[in-house]
């Protein structure tokens, strides 16, 4: 039978399970991904498992997210990251080397081999013929481990690629109109194979772009083939060797199919507050721009940077906008410098941030109270920017740089001057000065912990029924920024779970955490509605809960990680049978789930009593029996390290 690409990846890699769309299969994973946000709880469960060494073929930690050093508590993390690279045999990215997908591209990534990672965008290496999945942390760490990683089969989706792109419309307006016709949800359960004449014109690193925003479509992750230009790309940083083609066959077929003629795109733009909300530019030109910023994983190819440059060669940035360019690794920063393109940033007064992922996670950038921000990153989630009532706009390169000389949002193509012509350099500088090996694993290397290190908390087993009150009750599409927040406040507490549980819900609900404390030993619930905890990999939005007592979950939908997040720390995910069950439900209810340990173990509903309306409804779940079974144990270390005992 021919297959298409994902198909053979997946059937390289498959330890269990079959093909078919839905089931649960295991795959083995060659690499893994670890950023310094998520990374301290991996490199902590790793210790919790009691690993001596990554059994990977290749696994990196990188430094990117906590970076601006404004007390002891991220300085102590980057040097906890550090000793545990030496400790379980992984590489070290340190702290501003770049951001780790394309630094993950540009020096590890090797097409037919799969990524895990513990940062949603990990699907971005999918731009090189590898199947590369975000995931919590606590799966990264048994991938680590040599654990398999089990997912739901998706759904493949063929997208044909045809024409070529206009001037002045790149690869994001691609995945932006992908966003268009899908928004955040028409992605889940599914893969995205992209295919035909039209990739000739794309670059990996446009790929990349492309990829990397699947994410937001709530896909499983995205996938190209590993063609000629892969190739070139490797070849390009001195890795020719190690290409290998990766092609779909003749007649291949998909589970659905869909077109793009990018000959038809306009430029395009999501509207605050969400990555789906996507209209052309030219809609919302005119609107007052106060800040635009270039970068991060979503846009992190040198072109994206050389191109702003171009365009402001001859021109000035407006006096009212503040241009911030987020350099995606020091090796970009380098070629930037080399062909002359960071000197006209630096010269018409673009602020040049440390490399990493800066303004995207809301490390430093916050934009003004009321201000338009429009930016290259992938998100605009509501306050992300770390401005209450943000108003992010998402967009291509040239669209911020062309708003950033007019000093309103503006359609590239009426800027009246031709589109700059950008050649890819046949030869790129290299610089992995930053990125230290493995030193072989040595497990007495001690893990050193400052005092913003704090212990993994224990779960304990599910009892046999579980009885609280619903202490929030959320909407649609809450994302996990809402649940657990970033910026320079929270972002630095990820590896101390007390610590940061006193943000849950912030953003949509101060006093959250105090309810809960009031709950912590009686437990509690979550009630929420469509794609439950979209976006970020982010494993804390479900540890939090979790220690404040949470037992379950009862939402309209999940997003794909942040469902398996819930199952890994022992929260149990039900899905509401229909609306009116979640409309039934209101924040302040007394539940009662009065058999849910045997319900769970022997099938798929679950009595859900309402003691303060006195009614009674039936959710489901779709756990399978590994996933069961972590419920019941009270989390997933707890089976990892009782096995690797023995
Ligand atoms: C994000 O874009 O939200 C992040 C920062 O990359 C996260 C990881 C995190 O929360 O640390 C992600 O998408 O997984």
């Amino acid at each position: 039978m021919p297959l298409n690409v994902t198909q053979k990846l997946i059937a390289a890699h498959l330890l269990e399970g079959e093909m078919r769309e839905g089931s649960e299969i295991a795959l083995k994973i060659d690499q893994t991904l670890t950023q310094d946000a998520t990374g301290t709880m991996v490199m902590l469960e790793l210790e919790a498992m009691g690993l001596e060494r990554a059994a990977t073929e290749v696994s990196v930690q990188y430094v990117d997210h906590n970076l601006l050093q404004t007390d002891f508590k991220n300085a102590d993390d980057h040097l906890f990251l550090q000793s545990a690279c030496r400790r379980f045999g992984i590489w070290y990215s340190r702290p501003g080397n770049g951001v780790s997908h394309p630094v993950h591209m540009e020096y590890f990534g090797r097409p037919g081999r799969t990524l895990l990672g513990s940062d949603s965008h990990t699907c971005a290496a999918g731009s090189m013929g590898m199947l590369a999945v975000g995931a919590g942390g606590l799966e990264v760490a048994m991938a680590i481990a040599g654990e398999p990683f089990y997912v739901k089969m998706p759904r493949i989706v063929g997208v044909k690629l045809t024409g070529s792109l206009p001037d002045w419309v790149s690869a994001k307006d691609v995945i932006l109109e992908m966003l268009r016709r899908y928004d955040v949800t028409g992605g889940v359960g599914k893969i995205f194979e992209y295919y035909g004449p039209g990739l000739a014109s794309l670059s990996a690193m446009d790929r990349h772009v492309i990829a990397n925003m699947g994410a937001e479509l709530g896909a499983t992750t995205s996938v190209f083939p590993s063609d000629g230009a892969v190739k070139a790309f490797l070849e390009s940083r001195g890795r020719g060797a190690e290409w290998e083609p990766l092609e779909a066959d003749a007649g291949a077929a998909y589970d659905e199919e869909i077109a793009i003629d990018l000959s038809t795109l306009v430029p395009l733009i999501a509207c605050p507050s969400s990555p789906g909300n996507v209209v052309p530019v030219s809609e919302v030109a005119g609107r007052k721009v106060y800040q635009c910023v270039v970068g991060s994983s979503a846009n992190p190819g040198l072109r994206d940077f050389a191109i702003v440059a171009m365009m402001l060669r001859e021109r000035r940035i407006h006096d009212d906008v503040s241009l911030d360019i987020n350099p995606t690794s020091r090796q970009i920063l380098e070629n930037l410098s080399t062909l002359g393109y960071l000197g006209i940033l630096i010269h018409k007064g673009a602020r040049i941030h440390q490399a990493g992922c800066g303004g995207c996670i809301g490390m430093g950038e916050a934009p003004a109270t009321q201000k338009i921000s429009l930016r290259t990153v992938p998100r605009n989630f509501p306050g992300r920017s770390g401005t209450k009532e943000d108003m992010v706009y998402l967009c291509s390169p040239e669209t911020a740089a062309a708003s950033a000389i007019t000093g309103v949002i503006t359609d590239p193509r009426t800027l009246g001057f031709p589109y700059p012509e950008f050649e890819e350099p046949d030869t790129y500088l290299l610089n992995s000065e930053a990125l230290a090996p493995p030193s072989g694993g040595d497990s007495r290397e001690p893990l050193v912990k400052g005092p913003n290190i704090a212990p993994l908390p224990e779960f304990d087993p599910l009892p046999p029924a579980v009885e609280g009150v619903v202490l929030i009750k959320v909407g649609d599409n809450i994302s996990t920024d809402e649940i657990m927040p970033a910026g320079t406040k929270v972002l630095p507490l990820r590896s101390n779970i007390p610590e940061i549980a006193k943000f849950t819900f912030f953003p949509v609900d101060e006093g959250y955490y105090a309810r809960a404390m009031k709950q912590r030993e009686t437990g509690s619930f979550i009630v929420g509605g469509l794609n439950y905890g979209q976006g970020s990999s982010r494993e804390h939005a479900a540890l939090a809960p979790r220690y404040l007592g949470v037992r379950a979950v009862l939402a309209r939908s999940f997003a794909r990680i942040h469902w398996q997040n819930l199952c890994n720390f022992g929260i149990v995910p039900l899905t509401f049978a229909s609306e009116s069950d979640y409309d039934a439900v209101a924040e302040g209810d007394v539940l009662t789930l009065p058999d849910l340990r045997r319900e769970i173990t022997e099938g798929s509903r679950v009595t859900v009593h309402n003691r303060s309306r006195n009614t009674t409804f039936v959710a489901e779940h779709t756990m399978t029996p590994r996933q069961v079974q972590m419920i019941l144990e009270g989390s997933v270390i707890r089976i990892c390290r009782n096995c690797r005992r023995g």
